[in-house]
């Protein structure tokens, strides 16, 4: 059996702990996972190695890089986008020159091993701004080269990083006199706000939605900072790594594009809170807008058209709304805050 080798980082994150899960029942897959915090158990003991560190440390990339064959790099780590509005120069160092060092190294270990090495990045509706709710609303589900005038630091970001995976991918070092050796294999997916049972997101614009299914599973009151008919698209975290890892898996041929969208639900916040307080009913949710952060969410769009992922390597979610409520949300937080955690 052939084993793949596989570097994540930001492995503690919210993606990172779902798909270190998934990726370690998998045989044949063996996880070197890098995050700026030790990584704990029992995520630690699924892993083949663990490190701790920046990815702004070109040394320990270096040593990664020369201790194992990457198969694939899963480039997580970020700071997503309320915590860049607030920290912007160092949300671009992490958010940009962090993934620029991953890509280089992507090359790097191209050039050294002589094959491809595929490159899953994690990208965002962010990438889009509305310059209106009477725009946003007209637009509905949002094609991919539509509507890019991001109005965060992490838009921006993200949508600078996607051009750079394009860039690693067809046009690196073109004026070399010898067509460069190595090739990196990229590979993104514009992630929806995400939610899962098991984690609670920290430093997002999205988080009311998470935010407000683990307040009520504790039994506390919640504000939400968004007004209750604002509208944006969401995932289930288990969407969320089905779907990295089938745009892995998709043969390069299929695949018409170098990001896509992916769709699966867009509840309004107040529609959020109707399914979360018919579980939790005695439970205390209220609106009270944060002007500063409505006007982003508001910036992003209310769906997204995923007719290229459908398409090009068969997306589809399995969890739509009431799906994800009843089935996995739900059970799941109340699952979680019954019992003392694991981690
Ligand atoms: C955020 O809110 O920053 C993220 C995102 C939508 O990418 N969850």
């Amino acid at each position: 059996m052939q084993i793949k080798t596989i570097l994540l980082t930001g492995a503690n994150g919210e993606i990172g702990r779902g798909l270190i899960t998934h990726l370690s029942d998998l045989a044949d897959v063996r996880i070197i996972a890098l995050d700026l915090h030790a990584i704990e158990e029992p995520l630690r003991s699924r892993c083949y190695r663990t490190a701790t560190g920046d990815i702004l440390d070109a040394g320990l990339l270096e040593s990664l890089s020369a201790a194992y064959d990457f198969d694939s790099i899963y480039h997580l780590a970020a700071l997503l986008s309320t915590k860049s509005e607030r920290q912007p120069t160092l949300a671009h160092r992490v958010n940009v020159d962090g993934t620029l060092n991953l890509l280089e190294m992507a090359m790097g270990q191209s050039r050294l091993q002589g094959r491809e090495i595929k490159f899953l990045y994690p990208s965002s509706i962010a990438v889009y701004g509305l310059p209106s709710l009477e725009i946003k609303a007209a637009a509905g589900a949002v094609p991919e080269d539509s509507h890019l005038k991001p109005r965060t630091m992490y838009g921006i970001n993200k949508l600078y990083c996607e051009e750079l995976g394009r860039y690693y991918s067809s046009y690196y070092r073109q004026l070399d006199a010898q067509p460069p050796k190595g090739r990196v294999d990229f590979r993104g997916l514009r992630f929806p706000g995400l939610i899962s049972a098991a984690t609670v997101p920290t430093g997002g614009t999205s988080d009311f939605a998470p935010e407000i299914l683990h307040h009520a599973a504790q039994k506390e009151p919640y504000a939400c900072f968004v007004r209750e008919d604002t509208r944006i698209p969401f995932m289930a975290m288990p969407d969320a790594i089905k779907a990295l890892l089938e745009l892995e898996a998709a043969p390069r041929e299929n695949l018409t594009r170098q990001v896509y969208n992916i769709g699966a639900f867009n509840p309004s916040a107040g529609e959020v809170v109707s399914i979360v307080h018919a579980a939790f009913p005695a439970v205390e949710t209220s609106f009270s807008p944060d002007l500063r952060r409505q006007s982003i969410v508001d910036s992003w769009p209310q769906d997204v058209d995923d007719r290229a992922a459908r398409s090009d390597w068969g997306w589809k979610a399995s969890y739509d709304l009431n799906r994800a409520f009843s089935e996995y949300l739900i059970p799941g937080v109340v699952r979680r805050y019954r019992q003392p955690r694991a981690s």
